[in-house]
């Protein structure tokens, strides 16, 4: 891609059309986008009106952030994409470089994608292949690197292909989290990375850089800390549809505008629960859902629980809780490896069913049911994900020792499932309502 040559002042086909992009196909996919979201979220009733930013993002999804990154090109800055809660975003930002989630939750490219991956993939891992093949995504169009991690099979396997078609980093995450040899490998994979920001950029990360970037993301994880914490309440503030949308965003967006407007909407939140107002009645069943993250557009499960008269309080999930639980702690770093060791471990302290053991994920799933009130837990596993499926049992066996009900969901993106869905999760959903042992 000539960069030099491309103009992002110009309206969204022309600026797709530079960026290499199948326009036909693309046409097709943009336009079935505002049906589904006037469905699953415009059908809402009293939604916050803070949230009509987190709205006007997704509806022009593909156009003006990926013209705002475009601008950043234009102007020196380097674009690294990435698909996991591993990416340690903070050292790209003090680089001065923008750091992006790529697309990969959407069911439209995947017969591209299986092409060339097996068809018993998991579906995150087909459609983020999938959008890059058929340059049906501006986002994967404008990154100068992507950034990859040795997590599940699956994506490391598919990385390596994705690499034939950009450059392609993949860190190196050890299987273990709780060993000194694992510690160390991360701590060194992560100073690695730092050099390869650096090299890939042209600019040094200065401590003074490193520790800005640091606070701007606890401040984000800190806002989102915040909007969860007014799911609590009873009734709900807010649905578990309009959260996911904003985590959904939480890498799409620019850091500093996106916590601006998180902490917005959790002003209005807070309010709401100060005044009693929900979004569901008082005592409507309340939902966690724990399991494999759910990148945008998939939004499936909470819109069928839903719509089946329960409302979803909290995620166990990369796209929830995983996210912005822990922050770094730079507290006591004196030097710049202190600091990164600090960034090290906070990474390496997400439940991801990738290490073995994780015992710390029941323990964690059990904590949230408790704190957010939950009647009942969804787990949801992609299907062909091996390590949350197998990691089902522990978790299950954390509940029933604390007597709280859970249904396990496998699914895919597409819609063929979705009657039988319905009729499990009402009848989960019709099971829960008597249980209110932690209200
Ligand atoms: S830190 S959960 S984002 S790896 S669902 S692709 S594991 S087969 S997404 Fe994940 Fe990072 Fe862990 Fe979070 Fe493989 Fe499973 Fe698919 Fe998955």
């Amino acid at each position: 891609m000539e960069t030099q040559k491309i103009r992002a002042d110009v309206d969204n086909e022309t600026f797709w059309r530079q960026l290499g992009m199948d326009i036909e196909r693309h046409g097709v996919l943009m336009n079935v986008l505002p049906q589904v979201f006037q469905s699953v979220f415009q059908t809402q009733e009293n939604r916050p009106k803070s949230i009509e930013y987190y709205d006007s993002v997704v509806m022009d999804i593909h156009g003006k952030r990926p013209k705002e990154v475009f601008d950043r090109k234009n102007n020196g800055d380097k674009v690294i994409g990435a698909f996991c809660n591993f990416f340690p975003e903070e050292l790209v930002l003090a680089a001065g470089a923008v750091p992006l989630s790529l697309c990969g939750g959407a069911e439209f490219p995947i017969a591209d994608a299986e092409k060339v991956l097996p068809r018993n993939t998991c579906p995150l891992i087909k459609s983020s292949f999938g959008f890059k093949v058929s340059r049906l995504c501006p986002y994967f169009q404008l990154a100068d690197l992507l950034v990859g991690e040795t997590t599940c099979g699956g994506k490391k396997k598919m990385y390596e292909l994705l690499g034939e078609h950009v450059p392609t980093y993949v860190l190196h995450l050890p299987h273990k989290k709780d060993d000194a040899i694992s510690r160390n490998l991360w701590f060194e994979e992560v100073k690695k990375f730092k050099g390869i920001v650096e090299e890939l950029t042209g600019r040094e990360i200065t401590d003074v850089n490193l520790r800005k970037a640091i606070d701007l993301t606890n401040r984000k994880r800190e806002a989102l800390a915040r909007i969860y914490n007014t799911r609590k309440a009873d009734p709900v503030p807010i649905s578990g549809k309009d959260i996911l949308l904003v985590m959904q965003l939480a890498l799409f967006d620019d850091a500093a505008r996106f916590t601006q407007m998180t902490n917005e909407l959790a002003e209005e939140l807070e309010q709401r629960v100060r005044q009693g107002i929900g979004v569901a009645p008082k005592g409507a069943p309340r939902v966690l859902i724990s399991g494999t993250p759910m990148a945008i557009p998939n939004w499936k499960l909470h819109d069928t629980i839903e719509k089946s008269g329960a409302v979803v309080v909290t995620e166990e999930s990369c796209t929830g809780t995983r996210y912005f639980t822990d922050l770094v702690d730079v507290n006591g770093a004196s030097t710049t490896n202190d600091v990164i060791k600090s960034l090290a471990e906070k990474y390496l302290n997400i439940n991801c069913a990738c290490f073995t053991p994780n015992n710390e994920r029941p323990e964690d799933v059990v904590r949230l049911a408790k704190e957010y009130h939950a009647d009942g837990v969804v787990y949801y596993v992609l299907q062909f994900c091996h390590e949350f499926n197998t990691e089902y049992a522990k978790i299950e066996r954390a509940l029933k020792a604390e007597g709280i009900p859970i249904i396990k969901i496998e699914t895919d993106y597409s819609d063929s499932d979705s009657g039988q869905l319905k009729t499990r999760i009402e009848t989960f959903v019709e099971m829960i309502k008597p249980s209110k042992a932690f209200r």
